[in-house]
């Protein structure tokens, strides 16, 4: 680690959204509270100890005549580094954000290709949103500044910055999967996109799996067009030569606050509220599910799962309550309201089949939660249930663990999540296309012994704990920094190829 290296630097960070909530209040005001998620955790001591700025939009458009105070309560809110907004207009939030990010980008990375609407001007609008912000950025930074940009809406940043002669060392981390060549080639803007990420001087994937992704897309795409694109250096942060630059290319697995949960899991209000949930369903074990509305995360499939295993073990009916909470997200796409309907569909189908007076099989919440509510759920539960059908990482899972406090809960794991490179040995790992063999894993979760759940959970919460969020930005910002990557220790070992050494049948 170069300590006196990230210590010198100013650090800028730039994504979509400013880490803030606005709120309505009930007499139709706007409220600013400070966001709370992890990269907020992580990011908000290292941009006060390094004078940093955040840049991003913040939330509202640009013509909805919000009340002049927001910018300032939104500084305030964010105390202890400066915030720079972005703003943007309901014609870009339609086309850059709704349009080229979330029904192109989305999609593709995930694998959705049939629900790619390829809009020329989705494209034109997400190239002038990006340079925009790049404008910002670029008013912003100083030479020495380190520049760190996130996620798939903002990948033609740093090409923008460089159109605009600067020259600050700049990376990006992808919070989302980058897909296979056979589905990244589909895209009519490829070529400008995997351009735009070689002029970061780092790119951070989660998985193994996605930077071979990005490499072999280069490989192909890049070479083809003859540029001088090679790998070379180890599997985990490679270096890639590219018009006399060096990209470096890593995977960082995104991580929780551990402490900051797994503490929180101790409250004796979240104790409480927990033996209230338990209560509620009394003598039957908790499976929970826990996703935001998309559907990468395979609520259906997760659903058509539990009906499986009540068909199939009738003597489990009244002792299983599975809860569904589900987080409203992107309502103004198409793709989302049908998803909800669907969902809707299930849970009653379900419902209406199985339920007695005395037992609801399926829970199903749409809505957000306090922090509270949802640590007391992860408390309260027997069983998570996180099967997307394709994720970057998925924090809900580790978040569960990080709550399990008790070492007594079961982790049902995706094979598409990001988490399992990490969890594969100690999760019961489902393919969420498998139906039968979800329904399997449950009933395996239902009868493990209590010495292996154990056993299990107090494995899958150390390798949380020793990968928290604060490793995950230092391992970022330290690979950045990094002259000579020979002094990296070989992380290999905790990404295998294959996740697949314990199914969950
Ligand atoms: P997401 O797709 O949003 O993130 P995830 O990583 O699971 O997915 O994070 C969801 C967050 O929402 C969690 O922190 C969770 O606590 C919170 N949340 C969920 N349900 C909630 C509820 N009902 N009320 C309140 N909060 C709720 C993207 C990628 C992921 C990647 C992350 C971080 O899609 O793969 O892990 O970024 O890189």
């Amino acid at each position: 680690m170069d300590e006196k290296n990230i210590q010198k630097s100013r650090i800028i960070i730039v994504s979509n959204r400013l880490p803030v909530i606005l709120k309505l209040t009930e007499d139709g005001k706007t409220e600013v509270e400070k966001g709370a998620g992890g990269l907020v955790t992580a990011m908000a001591p290292v941009l006060k100890n390094r004078n940093g700025t955040w840049i991003g939009w913040p939330g509202y458009v640009q013509e909805a005549g919000v009340d002049d105070y927001m910018l300032p309560a939104i500084q305030t809110a964010t105390s202890g580094y400066r915030v720079k907004s972005v703003m943007l207009n309901s014609d870009e939030l339609k086309n850059y954000y709704e349009g080229f990010s979330n029904s192109i980008l989305w999609p593709l990375f995930h694998g959705f290709t049939d629900k790619c609407i390829f809009l020329p001007e989705y494209w034109t609008s997400y190239q002038d949103v990006n340079k925009k912000f790049a404008l910002t950025v670029c008013k912003n930074a100083d030479d020495p500044d380190f520049i760190w940009v996130h996620d798939y809406q903002l990948i033609l940043v740093g090409a923008q910055l460089r159109k605009m002669h600067k020259r600050n060392r700049m990376g990006f981390f992808l919070h989302i999967p980058f897909p296979p060549i056979d589905t990244f080639i589909r895209c009519p803007w490829r070529f400008e996109l995997l351009l735009a990420m070689l002029e970061y001087d780092i790119i951070g994937f989660h998985t193994i799996l996605s930077k071979r992704n990005f490499i072999g897309c280069i490989k192909k795409i890049i070479q083809d067009a003859r540029i001088d694109a090679k790998i070379a250096f180890d599997e985990t942060v490679s270096e890639l030569k590219f018009k006399n630059r060096v990209v470096r290319i890593g995977v960082f697995p995104i991580s929780i606050d551990y402490n900051e949960f797994s503490l929180h899991a101790w409250d004796s209000d979240v104790y409480k509220r927990s033996k209230e949930i338990r209560k509620n369903a009394p003598g039957t074990k908790i499976l929970l599910g826990v996703d935001r509305l998309d559907y990468t995360k395979g609520i259906p499939e997760k659903l058509k799962a539990f009906k499986q295993f009540l068909t199939r073990f009738p003597k489990f009916h009244k002792k299983i309550h599975f809860i569904q909470l589900v987080v409203p997200s992107r309502r103004e796409i198409t793709a989302y309201a049908d998803l909800k309907l669907k969902i809707e569909q299930l849970v009653g189908e379900i419902n209406g089949i199985f339920s007695t007076n005395a037992w609801l099989p399926v829970q199903y919440m749409f809505r957000n939660l306090g922090r509270n509510e949802l640590i007391s759920l992860y408390r309260a539960c027997d069983i998570g249930f996180i099967t997307p059908l394709k994720d970057g990482m998925n924090l809900v899972a580790k978040e569960y663990c990080a709550c399990n406090i008790d070492e007594k809960g079961v982790l049902i794991l995706s094979e598409f999540a990001g988490a399992a490179q990490q969890f594969y040995q100690d999760a019961i790992l489902a393919n969420p296309h498998d139906i039968e063999g979800t329904a399997m894993a449950i009933h395996r979760a239902f009868n493990m012994p209590l010495e292996e759940k154990n056993q299990r959970m107090r494995n899958l919460r150390e390798k949380i704990k020793n990968k928290d969020v604060f490793w995950w930005v230092n391992s970022f910002l330290n690979t950045a920094i990094e002259k000579n990557l020979s002094n990296f220790p070989q992380v290999d070992e905790y990404f295998p190829d294959e996740p697949t050494a314990n199914l969950g049948r």
